[in-house]
């Protein structure tokens, strides 16, 4: 695959993109390895939400990995795995090695009665059979659906349901800082709820004390016993399933995101070449977790098709201190970092004294992803991190999107603080008013769409087609609609604003206001809830909720049994910050709660509250701000 290296060139290939899209992508899809070649590079059709690209071919990811890298790459180090406590050997596996272990661990799947299309939820800590786990339900064809470790078991459940996994590979316990947490316990907590799931398979991790269910679970190292090493690729369809990923809308239940095979691994792969500027000896650093499409497309498939060295970190960043991050660049000579903004703000707040021992001499590239990147942290990141002389790309994309959309490419579009900036070869992004018009030209604001099909698109919302369209196809015709907004700037820029539906993002994870509500609701003495989102200075966005109760505790007691049940209803990531009692929300004659005026109160906003005199019950807006957390 041919990386672009100039601003001309850059130009060029989007033109291309624009005017001819079948040449374009198929002459990136020329250099992967096929078992069977396309009829047709793409068919699209927006209405229906029906994507195929590179008709009926046929193709194993994994093949892409590893039988098109081995020759050159086998010695190469793939995977270097860095664990939570920095006095623990790290592991590094060479494409030989990681190709061996893939068709070691799909032996045990496939022996496991695992066949392709069958869907296997991974539940499991950031150590390399994670990786592995991914790979080898790729390479068997099964759809793997990776939950994050620090799900709920109700969340899991509902993911297990909702896809009817046959089977959870998961771990014993997972390292997090000072911290161990009882996956399986929790695995087990689930599985109460589930009928689909047939058999568990367990690494071995913290070596804590957990119960084996006879006939359903066994332990990871037994079942690769005795497993050959090499396996046989399933012959996947172009539009064959790879995995689904779950993510929260504004609606209370995650959907289920598709990807498929081919699209995905052309957009994976293509976006990491040329976002990061990947030269071949590079050491390459991603501190998403596994469990987000960050680490999917980052972490692993990305960075892996293209044959890099793929850093993977089991800890967090401020343990056993906050030097952590910086201690990692300069242990492996980390050429690209990719963080999110959440973390670079978490450690802002610690100024620059764990920067000191570090030299960070490695670092080409910094990276960001998952919201909005503020000025203030652009530059502490890009002088502190970056010395000034990293590229700091500002990556926009989304779980939908499959890959990088908007974003400079490292070193060659020119950088501007806070600004995504252009748009990806492939990709025409469009703003538009709420009717529905394109706002064309420089210094608008709105919505953003996208109006090109592009490979990594998603192709449905598992088991509800009908969702798909409505969510992404319906709201603007012959258009994909982010729910973000956006601005373009004076010279034709792109910056993102953020959600314009009710979607909030807390430190960089996505969550649905009505989903945080309902988890409230489920407390007995909740009568109604409203949650919002509201400025935070370190998580972008903290979660406020204001709930009505019914109850003989007092306020305290309350607060703290509704902050347990959304940790057990979803998990500690949606516990609100602040939490308001109240004895009415305000809502609109038809019965709607006017979010807008709640936000503004979460957000310390007491001016242009609007006009509240429309409302069912404008006197509740008082007690409100009265009331407010500061
Ligand atoms: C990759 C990821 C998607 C939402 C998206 C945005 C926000 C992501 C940026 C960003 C501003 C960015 N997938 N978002 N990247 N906002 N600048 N560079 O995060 O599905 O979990 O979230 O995240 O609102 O719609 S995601």
């Amino acid at each position: 695959m041919q990386r672009i290296k100039t601003l001309s060139e850059y130009f060029k290939k989007y033109e291309l993109s624009e005017k001819d899209p079948a040449k374009f992508w198929s002459q990136i899809a020329d250099s992967f390895l096929w078992k069977k070649k396309w009829d047709n590079v793409l068919e699209s059709d927006f209405e229906n939400a029906d994507f195929q690209w590179f008709k009926n071919a046929q193709l194993n990811i994994t093949e892409n990995i590893f039988e098109r890298n081995l020759s050159q790459r086998g010695d190469k180090t793939a995977i270097i795995w860095e664990p939570n406590d920095p006095k623990e050997s790290p592991t590094y596996l060479s494409y030989k090695e990681l190709y061996k272990q893939t068709c070691t661990f799909s032996n045990a799947l496939r022996s496991k009665g695992i066949k392709k299309g069958d869907r296997v939820i991974i539940y499991m800590p950031m150590v390399p059979e994670a990786a592995i786990a991914m790979l080898a339900c790729a390479r068997v064809g099964a759809v793997h659906s990776v939950v994050f470790a620090g799900f709920s078991a109700a969340s899991l459940a509902d993911r297990i349901n909702d896809c009817e996994a046959k089977m959870v590979l998961t771990s014993d316990g997972n390292f997090r800082g000072n911290k161990t947490i009882p996956v399986k316990d929790v695995v087990d907590e689930a599985l109460e709820k589930c009928s689909s799931i047939e058999s568990v398979i367990v690494l071995e991790r913290t070596k804590q004390n957990i119960n084996m269910e006879d006939g359903r679970d066994s332990w990871w190292h037994e079942c690769i016993e005795d497993q050959p090493k090499t396996c046989d690729s399933e012959v996947m369809d172009s539009e064959d399933l790879l995995f689904i990923l779950y993510t929260s809308g504004s609606t209370g239940k995650p959907k289920g995101v598709v990807h498929s095979s081919a699209g995905y691994m052309i957009y994976s792969s293509y976006t990491f070449l040329n976002v990061f500027q990947y030269d071949e000896d590079d050491i390459y650093w991603c501190t998403a977790d596994v469990g987000w499409i960050t680490g999917h497309s980052y972490i692993v498939y990305g960075p892996l098709l293209c044959g890099a060295t793929t850093v993977m970190f089991e800890g967090v960043p401020t343990y056993p201190n906050v030097s952590r991050f910086w201690d990692i660049v300069d242990k492996y000579k980390v050429n690209q970092f990719y963080t999110a903004p959440t973390a670079i703000r978490a450690l802002q707040a610690h100024g620059l004294e764990p920067l000191e021992n570090n030299s960070l001499d490695s670092l080409k590239v910094i990276g960001s992803v998952g919201e909005p990147i503020n000025e203030e942290a652009w530059h502490w990141y890009h002088d502190n991190v970056g010395k000034g002389k990293c590229p700091l790309v500002d990556t926009w994309w989304q779980t939908e999107t499959g890959g990088i959309m908007i974003s400079a490419l490292a070193g060659i579009t020119p950088n501007k603080p806070a600004h995504a900036s252009l748009p990806l070869p492939g990709i025409i992004p469009v703003i538009v008013d709420a009717e529905g018009n394109e706002l064309n030209g420089n210094n608008v604001q709105g919505n953003l769409c996208i109006k090109s099909p592009w490979p990594s698109i998603i192709r449905t919302t598992y088991g509800d087609h009908k969702r798909c369209i409505s969510t992404y196809f319906s709201h603007y015709k012959g258009m994909y609609f982010t729910g973000d907004g956006v601005k373009r700037d004076h010279d034709g820029y792109l910056r993102i604003l953020g959600r314009v539906d009710d979607v909030i993002n807390v430190s960089g994870h996505r969550m649905g206001t009505a989903e945080v509500e309902n988890a409230i609701n489920e407390h007995e003495d909740v009568i109604e809830s409203a949650v919002v989102g509201y400025p935070h200075d370190i998580k972008g966005e903290g979660i406020y909720a204001y709930v009505i109760v019914s109850t003989k505790l007092n306020d305290d007691e309350i607060k703290n049994q509704i902050i347990n049940v959304v940790r057990k209803v979803i998990g500690p990531i949606a516990k609100p910050d602040k939490i308001q009692i109240v004895s009415g929300l305000p809502k609109t004659r038809s019965g709607k709660i006017m979010r807008r005026i709640l936000r503004k109160v979460a957000s310390n906003d007491f001016q242009n509250l609007g006009d509240t005199s429309t409302l069912l019950n404008p006197d509740v807006v008082k007690e409100i701000i009265d009331g407010a957390i500061i």
